[in-house]
């Protein structure tokens, strides 16, 4: 590090005003400074994409003071750091958080207003940075929101997808894929350190060879090498001056190459090979719970990971504290396998790039890591076959290969003479071809490992990780997700937290038990007719952006239903679907039948190679197209599939809902967390016992939560004693008359071949058990239809549900990781009216 060593330096340096004030006068000249200056545009000529540039630009201003402040406080206290390594980050737009998060969310409206400008309309043109999936993404950006606002220093490591998850259009009812070129319009929020690039090794092989001292060591050889740059975002908490920073990684190719390739006059090889380095970070794998086991995917992984901790290193030079302090400096939070490989790539640092022994870099590692799990499902465990992870990663494999030896010999010492559990506990698969199993990697290569649910973390313990529990009891703990109350009420509900503030207060943002205040208010019909009166206009929003998206009229008093979540087999749309066609089919018998009015709505993606969960949205839009028309059906029922649900959508249609569907087969969803941000948002739950429903329902009490299907046990035992789906079909005439009319080709324009690979799966083997969950599941729908016509009795329902999820704020979670194995305390950061300059 340079410092200036001149007699007088650089030591402090006046922050503009501009740059800093919160004040309206102040933040008007600094927009039109930044429209000048930065945007290099006059209003007359200024896009509404140049205005959005100009306010992040003063957004931005008004958080680096306070994250430089928390950068130099960090460095000088050479703070003990939580480093969350994600394969996925779904931020969502960041320019409203950052507004609400610094307190001047008022102050810019006015400001805008005066400008003759609608912050709104403002809002709406942030390209979001989808650089994730669903529930695991998102849980990465809710947490970073609730680490800063707890004031915990903490990074977060990942990369810098160039393509985010894809944009969903419908075509003639079936998803179609657009690529996401979210950095198209340019992005303000994040700053480039190409000065911390690092080089990440691929390829080739090892050699073992004296080194200058005559000492054998391993020497790995590698045939490709790439550079990470780092992208800097800053994550600013909640009314604090806390401002910790995401890093994202960036593959580029090393000069070198080119500079080799030029020198055999092998133009068109250095180009392309530059081609191949910045494919790493081109794309996010679209695959959602599923692992697919491609190449590209592990260099993904390896690429982000070695960058980080290299990064990680540089930052422990910086402050003096030398590397075998690693464990105490970081705890480094895995976030599912996808960030696993850097256990061995740790080991191999401290080893081979810095000389320390195997039991020395092992002791460090074991205190390092720890690693949460996100799922149970066989497809999403992630194994790699010994032949590829050995081509790209031949020490890494040889490391494994050492780990895993000591660790059977742990597992032979506990457990004498149990080969079968030798076989079954191996990092290696050998059963067949031959894989790495990350999981169990993770397992032996970390001091904690998390569930994400209380029910999961107890399936963990019985069944995919069993013989890890009876190896390690201690290790395993759970830690039941939660989600930002900031992002996912303050910014989207603006209508029901001004009714919260006028009877509770604001304490609720963070401390969300505070919401709990809100009983008191129940037995208050006047408050009881302010929530109806704010849901309805909350829902009119909604009805209007329905009918000027997709042109379907939406009765504003129909109950709003809504299942808004990735698709997946498991997850269970076509339950839904089969209870809509129930009650079509009720009012096909019985045009006159007295029916709730209902709207389903439906949001989410498929995987782009997921064939089933495709035909399923296809399903939907072809129900929806008949029932939707029919006019014996009176407009009593609407189904609308919203396309391309995302961040910003999910924002707006949460606070709309008043029926969260959460439905999954009893064991398959490790937590959700979609159902904990509809039912802060006043939504009921129908639901299964699965994932953090079970919690759900134990917070909000029975009577506020609609039970429905099997519990995991049953569907254990039925699985065990032969499941039969098609005697329900058969013994059940409203199923039956369900399943037959989709058959029939009834929705499909009398083509019974389009969804019979459907009919075939749930009719044959029927995998997540749909027909055994249909009539509870329609039962309890009754149950739903009956409660909503009780205005009263659903109105104090939906306000207990809000009451009582002061558990799910993912600020609780983040404590119990800090207290629990984290062992990291606040650090509070004093916003200083200079910044000193460091050169
Ligand atoms: F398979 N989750 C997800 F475990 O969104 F890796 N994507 C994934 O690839 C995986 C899990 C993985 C979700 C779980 O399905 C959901 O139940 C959970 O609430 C969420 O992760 C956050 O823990």
């Amino acid at each position: 590090q340079i410092l200036p060593n001149s007699s007088e330096p650089l030591k402090e340096v006046r922050v503009e005003d501009d740059r800093t004030g919160l004040s309206i006068e102040t933040l008007k000249r600094a927009f039109a400074d930044n429209l000048f200056y930065i945007q290099g545009k006059f209003p007359e000529i200024a896009s509404r994409n140049d205005f959005y540039m100009a306010l992040a630009y003063t957004v931005r201003d008004r958080l680096l003071r306070r994250w430089l402040n928390t950068a130099e406080t960090y460095t000088r206290n050479a703070s003990r750091t939580v480093a969350y390594m994600s394969a996925e980050f779904l931020m969502g737009p960041q320019l409203g958080n950052n507004l609400i998060n610094l307190g001047i969310y008022d102050q810019v409206n006015q400001a805008m207003k005066e400008l003759g400008l609608d912050l709104e309309e403002l809002l709406e043109e942030e390209e979001e940075p989808g650089l994730g999936n669903g529930g695991l993404g998102r849980l990465a950006a809710c947490y970073l929101d609730s680490l800063a606002t707890l004031e915990i220093p903490s990074l977060g490591y990942g990369i810098r997808y160039e393509f985010g998850i894809f944009e969903q259009d419908i075509k003639d009812g079936w998803q179609v894929e657009i690529t996401d070129k979210w950095l198209s319009a340019g992005n303000p929020w994040e700053l480039p350190r190409p000065e911390w690039s690092v080089e990440v090794k691929l390829g080739g092989h090892t050699e073992m060879r004296a080194d200058e001292h005559g000492h054998f060591k391993v020497y790995w050889l590698p045939d490709k090498i790439v550079k990470g740059i780092p992208y800097d975002t800053p994550i600013l908490g909640y009314k604090t001056n806390t401002a910790n920073t995401l890093r994202l990684w960036k593959a580029e190719a090393v000069e070198s190459f080119d500079f080799y390739a030029f020198d055999s006059g092998d133009y068109l090889g250095a180009v392309h090979q530059k081609t191949v380095s910045e494919n790493i970070s081109k794309v996010l794998y679209p695959n959602d719970n599923s692992a697919q086991g491609k190449e590209l995917r592990l260099a993904q992984q390896i690429f982000f990971v070695s960058c980080s901790l290299k990064d990680m290193t540089r930052i422990m030079a910086g402050q003096n504290v030398p590397l075998e302090q690693f464990a105490d400096k970081f705890v480094i939070q895995l976030n599912d396998t996808h960030p696993s490989v850097a256990i061995p790539e740790l080991m191999r640092l401290l080893i081979d790039e810095h000389n320390m022994t195997w039991d020395q870099a092992w002791g460090i590692t074991k205190k390092t890591f720890a690693y949460t799990n996100h799922t149970l499902l066989p497809e999403a465990l992630e194994r790699w076959p010994i032949s590829l992870f050995g081509r790209m990663l031949p020490r890494h494999l040889e490391i494994i290969y050492e780990i895993n030896n000591r660790f059977l010999d742990e597992v032979r010492m506990k457990f004498p003479d149990d080969v079968d559990r030798l076989r079954r506990m191996s990092l290696i698969d050998e059963s067949g071809e031959r894989y790495v199993r990350m999981a169990f990697l993770a397992c032996v290569g970390s001091y904690s490992i998390n569930g994400v649910a209380a029910l999961h973390t107890e399936l963990l313990q019985k069944d995919v990780l069993h013989d890890f529990y009876e190896m390690y009891p201690e290790k395993f703990n759970n830690k039941t997700n939660g989600i930002t109350p900031r992002r996912f009420m303050v910014l989207s509900n603006p209508r029901l937290c001004k009714l919260l503030h006028s009877k509770i207060g604001d304490e609720w943002v963070k401390n969300l038990y505070e919401l709990r205040k809100l009983e008191g208010f129940v037995d208050d019909p006047e408050f009881r007719h302010q929530w109806r009166q704010m849901k309805q206009e909350i829902k009119q929003d909604v009805v209007d952006y329905i009918k000027s998206t997709t042109g379907i009229n939406v009765n504003v008093n129909s109950m709003f239903d809504i299942q808004a979540k990735r698709f997946h087999e498991y997850k269970r749309q076509h339950l839904n679907v089969l209870h809509i066609i129930t009650l079509y089919n009720r009012i096909k018998a019985n045009p006159n039948i007295e029916i709730t009015p209902r709207t389903f709505l439906f949001g989410g993606k498929a995987a782009p190679g997921y064939y089933m969960a495709k035909l399923i949205i296809k399903l939907i839009n072809s129900v929806g197209d008949i029932v939707n028309r029919d006019p014996d059906v009176r407009d009593r029922l609407k189904v609308v599939f919203l396309k391309d649900f995302s961040v910003k959508f999910a924002q707006k249609i949460y606070p709309a809902a008043e029926l969260s569907e959460q439905i999954s087969t009893a064991g398959k969803e490790a937590s959700g967390t979609g159902n904990m941000k509809f039912a802060l948002n006043g939504a009921i739950t129908i639901g299964t016992l699965d994932g953090a429903n079970v919690e759900i329902l134990e917070e909000v009490g029975a009577e506020n939560f609609f039970l429905c299907g099997l519990t995991t046990e049953e569907v254990y035992a039925l699985k065990a004693k032969g499941y039969k789906p098609w005697e329900y079909y058969k013994k059940d005439p409203e199923l039956k008359l369900a399943i037959d009319r989709i058959a029939s080709g009834f929705f499909s324009h009398g083509d019974p071949n389009l969804f019979k690979p459907l009919v075939d799966h749930l009719l044959g083997n029927d995998q997540y058990m749909l027909m055994a969950d249909y009539r509870s599941y329609i039962d309890t729908q009754d149950e739903v239809s009956q409660a909503y016509r009780d205005i009263d009795r659903w109105t104090r329902m939906s306000i207990l549900n809000v009451a009582r999820m002061g558990k799910f704020s993912s600020d609780r979670s983040i404590r119990d990781y800090c207290e629990d194995f984290w062992k990291i305390q606040p650090v509070k950061i004093d916003l200083k009216q200079y910044v000193e300059a460091t050169a």
